[in-house]
């Protein structure tokens, strides 16, 4: 079973590669979050970042208070995630990695 389990992420990991070397190359941006103070902060911030149009991955690392955000350059800014966390209570900044 979990090998079962194993084979499907690894085929849906070699999907999504297929998929960004066909569009354009994401960008990466890391920014600095504010007031995540519990591990289910991230979770909302997660949410935030991942409505952005364009935003592809988000990856929260709690213990550092950032947010490390792949998206298509063509239809999101970073402005934009800055201000989707902290319409969600959560004011971050663009910060370097
Ligand atoms: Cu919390």
């Amino acid at each position: 079973m979990r090998k079962v389990k194993l084979l499907l992420c690894v085929s849906i990991f070699l999907n999504s590669c297929v998929a960004v070397a066909i569009a354009a190359p994401p960008e990466m941006v890391t920014l600095a979050v504010k007031n995540m103070t519990c591990e289910l902060c991230p979770v909302t911030v997660k949410k935030a970042l991942e409505k952005v149009p364009g935003v592809r991955t988000v990856r929260i690392d709690y213990d550092k208070k950032t947010a490390t955000v792949a998206f298509d350059p063509d239809k999101a800014k970073p402005e934009m995630m800055t201000k989707a966390t902290t319409e969600a209570g959560y004011p971050s900044v663009i910060g370097k990695e």
